[in-house]
């Protein structure tokens, strides 16, 4: 018996056969992406993971029984082809197959939920419910090739800056933000929540000596709002440095950006030309500015924001037009931040809080923390948490807790600003939001 998986060793990707090819044989696997039938001659357009390969099978050239595999060929049916590379200027990579063989692998049910041709629009939940085939699509794919490079990025810069990778419980016993909700759910006998951050984790990790640590984890966020910019399960990249301050971990967060785009840059070309966007990749450094200063920029053009206010949708639009792609916020007042952010020594009505903006987007938030047990005790109490909630986190602030900084950043968020898509749900394989829990 043939193996089926000898019938489906390909020599080549699509991308990889050029007219230096003309005259040889090779073999090509993938998905039945379009059939044009005229009679004497018929056209497949063969899929795989990098491109297309136009199967080229005129009647004269090709045996009957060939031809009669060839128009059986449904769209979406796998097929392996056997060909001779021929020179043809107006098909794609400028190269077509004559095929001398076809095996049929695994033939497609008809109608699809979705045309992978890319001529058809569909809606966002049409392609969800048939998400598989979706990222079939070339510019689907393209999103998470580009988020791949993106996380091996982030992956490599904290290997190389002597980072340790962490992972750390999702399950938890207590809030970390203010401002979301946690889902809640049933653990044996105790209430427990899906974790928002793996904030307290990483902090603790400060006072285990690894120093700095990282962690690219999901984290679950009750939103009720159904907004083009939050989901309820998201991916979040967070690091934790000690003896580092606030200065020194907004530089590590440029730095790490300034990466992420040079590599894309590099490395993404046919995937962001798939997408049709042109990366914008900042050689300057990203401007800082403080909250008041955006509340002056904010009413100035008649947009209402008052001291102590977050920035609403109407700020953040106006603020990301006057500032342009990347920028911190910086000095949030102590009162509208976590209760583990430091206050300013010198006015602890400000904090050492910041957030990394891309235009209107929010893509990071960090700051110093509070390392003094009583000063963490009694922020817990001012922000009307229970301490007693918190005691295993603070017994890691009693025994030698070294000065800190961190932020966490949203790579669902980041993807959408490096791939230049408008929904965060294209950015996800499977997303979870207010109305979708499935597939
Ligand atoms: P914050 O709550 O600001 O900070 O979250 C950090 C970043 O995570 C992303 N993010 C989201 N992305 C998609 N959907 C959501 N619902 C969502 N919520 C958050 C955003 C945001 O900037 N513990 C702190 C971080 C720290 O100080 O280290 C925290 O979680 O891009």
């Amino acid at each position: 018996m043939t193996n089926i998986f000898d019938k489906c060793k390909r020599t080549h990707y699509s991308n990889e056969i050029s007219p230096d090819f003309a005259g040889e044989t090779v073999k090509v696997t993938g998905w039945v992406h379009e059939i044009r039938d005229l009679g004497g001659i018929v056209f497949v357009l063969l899929r795989d993971k990098n491109g297309i390969t136009q199967i080229t099978a005129p009647s004269k050239k090709v045996s009957e029984e060939m031809m009669k595999d060839i128009r059986a060929a449904r769209k979406e049916t796998i097929v392996t082809v056997t060909g001779t590379v021929q020179e043809s200027p107006k098909a794609p990579n400028g190269i077509e197959l004559i095929p001398s063989n076809i095996d049929v692998i695994n033939v497609s049910q008809l109608p699809l939920p979705l045309d992978t041709t890319e001529k058809v629009d569909a809606e966002m939940d049409t392609r969800l419910d048939a998400r598989f085939m979706d990222i079939r699509k070339h510019d689907v794919s393209a999103i998470f090739k580009i988020k791949n490079e993106m996380l091996h990025t982030v992956r490599n810069y904290f290997y190389d800056k002597d980072f340790t990778e962490i992972t750390t419980p999702k399950l938890v016993a207590s809030a970390t933000e203010g401002g979301t909700e946690l889902f809640p759910i049933t653990y044996f006998e105790k209430e427990a929540f899906l974790g928002q951050s793996p904030q307290l984790y990483k902090q603790m990790m400060m006072a285990t000596g690894l120093d700095s640590v990282f962690e690219i984890g999901q984290i679950f966020r009750a939103e009720e709002h159904d907004t083009l910019r939050h989901l309820n399960e998201a991916l979040s990249i967070d690091a934790e440095m000690s003896f580092k301050s606030q200065e020194d971990v907004m530089g590590l967060l440029e730095d790490l950006i300034k990466n992420i785009l040079n590599n894309v840059q590099d490395k993404c070309a046919s995937e962001l030309e798939d997408l049709g966007h042109e990366l914008d990749v900042p050689s300057e450094p990203f401007p800082v500015v403080p909250y008041e200063e955006v509340i002056d920029i904010v009413n100035s053009q008649d947009v209402e924001m008052e001291y102590g206010e977050d920035l609403n949708r109407a700020a953040e639009k106006v603020l990301g037009e006057t500032m342009g792609s990347y920028y911190f916020i910086t000095e949030w007042p102590t009162a509208i931040k976590p209760f583990y952010v430091m206050p300013n020594s010198d006015d602890p009505e400000k904090s050492t809080a910041f957030d990394l903006m891309y235009r209107d987007l929010e893509l990071s938030s960090g700051s110093q923390r509070i390392h003094d047990y009583d000063l963490l005790y009694n922020q817990i109490e001012t922000k009307d948490l229970n301490p007693d909630s918190f005691e295993k986190y603070l017994q890691a602030f009693k025994y030698g807790m070294p000065p800190h900084s961190g932020w966490g950043m949203g790579a669902d968020r980041l993807t959408m600003v490096i791939t230049g898509v408008k929904n965060i749900r294209e950015t996800v394989l499977f997303p979870r939001d207010r109305r979708r829990l499935t597939p």
